[in-house]
């Protein structure tokens, strides 16, 4: 890893996904349109999940104060996002995924930026000129579900850099580096060049961190692109592919890995690595 004075710390990772969150779901996203009986029977479920937690586990006073406190600390350094996209995000996903007909997906997790730079394919994705790291050339077709091309498809794409960590979740690192919306061709075909990345450690210094350690887990994701693939007409898929072999791709803290999603470059003649990927988007309800 890098020296510690670059590496991004919980305070400034966690606090950034919470401000990314809030400038990006507006007041009218998150305000709530559920009705009382549905706040009602799902609040109700949860309370009753924990209060019977309690009592199997026999949680004790001084137990529930450290509880409480942890909580504050969650939410004081920012870091709901990570938590809840890390330890919550695979089931909703895993829920959203029972209606889905075309690709499959993964979760979004917390690192999302949007309005990125416009690429059209052959895309390359912003990168510092001395960016580290495999250069690598993901490339592909976006159909719908009867194999018809989707012209001009878009391919919303983030990643962390070889080092693990994100633009604009951590220092010294510029502003869209390793994302883009990438355009594809009539087609629908799409060539991304890239870097491929390392894998992504959940920041030690924070209360996600100090509860993972507490636990006794490790703290990563294994090594990953996240994908946004949309048209209109079409429901968008929200995906990450991964690496053949890559460490923690068995043990993801975020279990958010299917065979599916796992790639297997290969070095080319042009000593890049080439993977190749195909997504099927299905009609917008
Ligand atoms: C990540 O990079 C990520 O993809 C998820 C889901 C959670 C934390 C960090
Ligand atoms: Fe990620």
């Amino acid at each position: 890893m890098t020296t510690t004075e670059h590496s991004p710390t919980a305070a400034g990772s966690g606090a950034s996904a919470s401000q990314v969150f809030r400038a990006t779901h507006s007041a009218a996203d998150t305000a709530s349109e559920a009705s009382a009986e549905r706040v009602d029977d799902v609040a109700r479920a949860v309370l009753r999940a924990v209060h019977q937690v309690i009592r199997e586990k026999n949680v004790s006073y001084p137990e529930f104060q450290a509880v409480k406190q942890w909580l504050m600390d969650v939410g004081e350094g920012g870091e709901w996002p990570l938590f809840l996209d890390v330890f919550v995000e695979h089931v909703i996903e895993e829920v959203a995924a029972r209606t889905q007909n075309g690709s499959v997906g993964s979760i979004q997790g917390p690192y999302y930026i949007p309005d990125q730079q416009r690429v059209d394919s052959p895309a390359t994705l912003p990168a510092r000129p001395d960016e580290q790291g495999d250069p690598l050339v993901l490339s592909g077709q976006v159909t719908d579900v009867g194999g018809k091309p989707v012209a001009g498809a878009e391919l919303d794409i983030w990643q962390a850099d070889s080092a693990g960590y994100y633009s604009g979740f951590a220092p010294d690192i510029p502003e869209g580096n390793l994302r883009a919306v990438v355009v594809a061709d009539e087609q629908g075909r799409f060539e991304i060049n890239t870097v491929r990345p390392a894998p992504y450690q959940i920041p030690t210094d924070g209360p996600t961190g100090k509860l993972i350690a507490a636990a006794g887990w490790h703290a990563w994701r294994p090594a990953h692109l996240h994908l946004f693939v949309q048209a209109p007409g079409y429901r968008r898929v929200t995906s990450q592919l991964y690496f053949a072999g890559g460490e923690w791709l068995d043990s993801d803290v975020a279990e958010a890995t299917k065979p599916e999603l796992v790639l297997d470059p290969q070095p080319g003649d042009d000593g890049r690595l080439h993977s190749s990927y195909d997504f099927v988007l299905e009609p917008a309800s």
